[in-house]
């Protein structure tokens, strides 16, 4: 009879706030971006109240190049730097963070974490002709569009935000207000 009391109470703790949570106190952006190449861009909200977790992200170096060319991340993100290929990659970073991780051939991990806001160019130099860009935001309430530039944000706390839309190194930004369920429009 115990037991029984102690599981409805679960029951009851557990389920009933989630289904408030999920279904009435959040909505999604949506919206297309206009850009020769709208895979390369991100769309993200400025700044969302609330501290968030870090991540932990891959970047890759096959071919001279920097995989992928665009990351977006949450302010605190530690970044792998992996080397696919058979010669020696530097990685450095310029702008709003600035690091150098040293020379490195295939096999070794070299990391960097990601603390500081803004945006930041992957460099190498070894090769001049690599290059990508680390965007680190505040929240993770970000996307990049599809190959017809659209994008959805989901699960957005209701309110007023401003929210950007970086590409290849400039910013648009509008107002929005998101819905407490629902999805506001936004286009680029
Ligand atoms: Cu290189």
């Amino acid at each position: 009879m115990k037991r029984y009391a102690v599981y409805l109470l679960l029951v009851a703790l557990g389920i009933g706030p989630g289904i408030r949570l999920s279904a009435s106190d959040a909505g999604q952006i949506e919206g297309t971006i206009s850009a020769p190449k709208p895979t390369e861009a991100v769309v993200y909200v400025e700044k969302v109240p609330g501290t968030y977790e870090a991540q932990k992200v891959k970047v890759d170096q096959q071919n001279k190049v920097f995989m992928p060319y665009v990351l977006p991340v949450v302010q605190g993100t530690t970044v792998e730097f992996h080397n696919s290929d058979t010669l020696q990659h530097n990685v450095f970073g310029v702008g709003d963070d600035e690091f150098d991780l040293g020379n490195w051939t295939k096999g070794i991990v070299r990391e960097h974490t990601f603390n500081k806001p803004g945006e930041v160019t992957l460099l190498c130099n070894v090769h001049q002709e690599m290059e990508a860009t680390v965007l680190v935001l505040q929240n993770p309430y970000f996307v990049q569009p599809d190959s017809d530039g659209k994008f959805r944000i989901t699960d957005v706390p209701a309110g007023e935000y401003v929210i950007k839309a970086w590409y290849r190194g400039k910013t648009k930004k509008q107002t929005v207000q998101v819905p407490a369920s629902g999805s506001v429009a936004a286009n680029f």
